[in-house]
């Protein structure tokens, strides 16, 4: 007879999966037990940084990754990175160990109350298997699910007795199963997308994060360059679908109603692709187009499409819905768009360092290929004006604006990446939340340049109070915290740099070792 938990981990197998992300306790130990040799743990030491791990891997794989966290505690602390999660589109499956069947009614120490109910509205479904034997088709649920589109997070809650029993014989054909999502426009709607797109006299693109999910974006250079169009990333975007040295690009929209319908004035068609319509920040009210014009969205998450506000929009497959809508438009005879302006280079020497010349700098150093992971909130427009960014994938950000994401998630892209350097740039308060990412990726050599950015303050927070006409609010600085010593302490080789050459010449260096490293950079604030 096969157990419960081998038919599992066979199951895992063959949806790929081999690598668990996790931080267990004791009802997740039956699980762990005689653990086979073909598969690897990455331990995180907290579940917000578990989480992360998976979905910077989730996302750079584009497969989904498994996550193991222990009960309700273990969910809880997950809670935050789940919220990007959901909102990045990232397929995970989320398990957690659940008190022995026995027991769970008496609900002992560890029990995981309402298990199902905790993840939620974070997940895209949440079980707790009726019986031993139906974990299997429970995890072969979740597995499926987390990928079909929209993908998203899954939630599993396993008592922790079940692993040991006999799996039902039937169960096995739960291996054979290939379960996949078609989703092409069929021709008549794609003739008559085109047609509409032909019919415009200045239609833009706005392009978000599924476009970069789908490995679309050279779909997307191919549309923009036959119908002229300039390209904006959509707002908050937290991937970047669309070369920023591109001469279409045009930069990151705004995050507001009137910020984004007085940028794409004098536009008769916008079409949306891979993103939220719109996933604004700010509340600056306005029209939520400009005048004259419409909107076309095409998403995968058919919850996107009906929740929109405004405009027509398609589910579909965006990578082969943008394929095709490439071939089938006219070449336009319009002028093609001008290139936008160079961002203004900053004069090195002067210090403190502004992180405009921090940038800069790790753009001109790094290989062009890198993978920025991005969690310095007050230098969000700087990156989006001075990088270069021409591969897909070189860009992540936390999909909820949840901090505590980039620093695990930097950990998953690289051990996901391993050919490609990545750079996690990284707010000295960002970097509190999940401090404990230097742990793993000193344990498990991988090789991040980890880089943080140290103003002393809250930098965005300080912009938003401004923003909000909210004066005299306390707590929005962090001075006083040694990023080296941290550093040094989980294992990491780590150095300071207050002038553009300490920093160069340390970039330079953490570039060439292959191992992890950390720098800690002074840089300005500036009142904005
Ligand atoms: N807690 C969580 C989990 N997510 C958040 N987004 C915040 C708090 C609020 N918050 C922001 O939205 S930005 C920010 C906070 C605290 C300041 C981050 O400061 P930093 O970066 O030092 O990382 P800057 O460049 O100085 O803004
Ligand atoms: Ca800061």
């Amino acid at each position: 007879m096969v157990t419960i938990r081998e038919l599992t981990y066979d199951l895992l197998r063959r949806n790929g999966i081999t690598t668990i992300f996790g931080n267990p306790g004791s009802n997740e130990l039956p699980f762990l037990q005689d653990f086979p040799g073909d598969f690897r743990y990455i331990l995180a030491l907290h579940e917000g940084v578990a989480i992360g791990i998976a979905d910077g891997y989730a996302q750079a794989t584009g497969r989904t990754a498994l996550v193991n966290l222990h009960s309700a505690a273990g969910t809880g602390n997950a809670m935050g990175g789940l919220a990007n999660a959901w909102n990045s589109h990232s397929p995970l499956v989320v398990t957690a160990g659940q008190q022995t069947r026995a027991m769970i009614g008496i609900e002992p120490l560890l029990t995981n109350i309402d298990a199902t109910m905790l993840p939620k509205p974070l997940v895209k479904w949440s079980y707790e298997p009726a019986r031993a034997e139906d974990v299997p088709l429970a995890m072969s649920r979740a597995l499926h699910m987390s990928r079909l589109p929209a993908p998203g997070p899954v939630y599993l809650s396993i008592p922790y007795d079940d692993w040991a029993k006999d799996a039902d014989p039937e169960s096995s054909r739960l291996l054979e199963r290939k379960v996949n999502a078609a989703g092409a426009l069929d021709a008549n709607a794609t003739a008559n997308l085109a047609a509409r797109l032909d019919r415009s006299a200045n239609p833009v693109l706005i392009l978000g994060p599924d476009v970069d999910a789908a490995r679309a974006n050279e779909h997307a250079v191919k549309l923009a360059e036959r119908l002229k169009a300039p390209v904006w990333v959509a707002p908050s975007a937290p991937r970047c679908p669309f070369p920023t040295t591109h001469p279409n690009f045009r930069g990151l929209l705004p995050a507001s109603m009137a910020g984004i319908s007085k940028l794409l004035d004098g536009h008769d068609l916008v079409l949306v692709a891979g993103a939220p319509v719109f996933r604004y920040h700010e509340y600056e009210p306005g029209p939520l187009l400009p005048p004259g014009a419409e909107l076309i969205q095409i998403t995968f998450d058919p919850d996107e499409a009906a929740r929109a506000p405004m405009g027509d929009a398609m589910v579909g497959d965006v990578g082969l819905i943008l394929a095709a809508l490439a071939d089938a438009v006219t070449e336009s005879g319009r002028a093609a768009p001008a290139p936008r302006m160079a961002p203004k280079r900053i004069a090195p020497g002067k210090t403190p360092l502004t992180a405009e010349r921090v940038l800069d700098l790790m753009d001109e150093l790094a290989p062009r290929d890198a993978i920025y992971v991005n969690e310095s909130t007050s230098t969000i427009e700087a990156m989006w004006e001075r990088m270069r960014w021409e591969e897909p994938g070189s860009y992540y950000f936390g999909a909820a604006g949840g901090l505590g994401f980039a620093m695990p998630a930097a950990v998953g892209v690289q051990l996901a990446e391993p050919d490609r350097q990545v750079i996690a740039v990284i707010g000295d308060g960002s970097a509190n939340y999940s401090i404990t990412a230097l742990w793993t990726a000193a344990q498990q050599k991988v090789p991040v340049v980890f880089v943080i950015m140290r103003n002393g303050t809250y930098g965005a927070l300080r912009w938003f109070a401004g923003v909000l006409h909210a004066d005299g609010v306390p707590a929005l600085d962090v001075p006083d915290i040694d990023f080296v010593d941290i550093a040094r302490g989980y294992g990491l080789e780590a150095e300071r740099a207050t002038t553009d050459e300490a920093f160069a010449a340390a970039f330079a260096e953490a570039l060439k070792t292959g191992r992890p490293c950390l720098i800690e950079v002074a840089t300005a604030w500036r009142k904005a």
